[in-house]
């Protein structure tokens, strides 16, 4: 694994950056994005008299809600101007495919490929990668990276970075979280992030349109054999008015309940894909599943986009999961 030292090295050297996170963005991915500019930012500003330098923060989709209002966000763009580069920053991503349209091979003429990622399914794609899979999140690993570049972490970075790890861990209550995450959380607290507003900003967003997609897709909630599954069609969405993509955390309801041991939501894009979420109870592992499907993700929460309708989605999955739990 490279080390964030030579990461940190490669970054300060470089004069024009190109960062990346993955397709369907999360707090984290957005989180550990927006964090990252900062930082690198500030380090580039610490060294003075250098030409201007170039920074491109990109995410192929658009940014749902409840992490819109994150400081920078409104600088991502969706299509990354062209290049050259010195280097290329793919960050929460565990392969290139889930970095979108914003992933391009020619981006990389001139420049090394970076990963910086907590996924185990992570493919180590770059020509550096840093796969810190005891990272409870990205955002954790780009605190490092500060520490490693030797800048100290300001205030918008600070509530960019502690929105990484509410996000990833449902607000420090997965079975990742120890005493050093809540050591990192406490120090972007010092730095100036509000844990309350990022809780009630991120976690606790739920739209009525959202609560009325969920009613409509409960009504397809099935159980066989502590597997859990639900289904979003794009009708549903439009009936209530939602968003287009995403279920909002209703496998993470799922997979709640004390019946259930996995929980999957299968959801409609707009193309006619399915984008199946995944998750397990500890002792199950749902990342493998969802790698050999062509995502990827974390043992207790993981989820890949396979070809629909939903029924030919739930017809390819669900064996997949009975058989982990036969
Ligand atoms: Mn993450």
């Amino acid at each position: 694994m490279a080390a964030l030292i030579e990461i940190a090295g490669l970054l300060r050297r470089a004069g024009r950056v190109l960062a990346l996170t993955h397709i369907a963005p999360d707090g984290d991915a957005i989180g550990s994005l927006l964090g990252f500019g900062w930082i690198l930012r500030r380090a580039w500003q610490s060294e003075p008299g250098r030409p201007a330098r170039r920074l491109i923060l990109a995410c192929a989709d658009p940014l749902p809600p409840q992490i819109q209002w994150l400081p920078g966000a409104d600088d991502i763009v969706r299509e990354p101007p062209a290049g050259p580069w010195d280097a290329v920053v793919a960050l929460d991503a565990s392969d290139a495919l889930r970095l979108g349209t914003a992933f391009r091979p020619q981006d990389l003429a001139t420049a090394p490929l970076v990963v910086i990622d907590h996924h185990i399914t992570n493919l180590r794609f770059g020509a550096l990668n840093h796969v810190d899979l005891t990272a409870a999140a990205t955002a954790q690993i780009i605190v490092e990276l500060a520490d490693a570049l030797g800048v100290a972490i300001g205030p918008e970075a600070a509530v960019c970075l502690l929105a990484g790890l509410v996000t990833d861990t449902l607000g420090f209550r997965t079975t990742n979280v120890t005493v050093e995450v809540m050591a990192t959380a406490m120090r972007l607290m010092q730095a100036g992030a509000s844990l309350s507003e990022i809780v009630e900003r991120t976690l606790n967003h739920r739209p009525l349109s959202l609560l009325r997609l969920w009613s409509l897709a409960l009504t397809t909630l099935q159980l066989e054999q502590r597997v859990a599954w639900a289904s979003i069609s794009q009708a549903m969405r439009e009936q209530v008015n939602a968003p287009a993509t995403g279920d909002g955390g209703l496998v993470g309801q799922l997979i709640n309940a004390p019946e259930v041991v996995i929980a999957a939501v299968f959801a409609e894009t707009t193309t006619g894909k399915v984008e199946v979420g995944l998750r397990a109870k500890a002792g199950y592992d749902v990342s493998q599943v969802a790698l050999s499907l062509g995502g990827g993700g974390h043992p207790q929460a993981a989820g890949c986009t396979i070809a629909g309708p939903l029924a030919a989605a739930e017809a390819r999955v669900l064996p997949l999961l009975f058989q982990l739990t036969a």
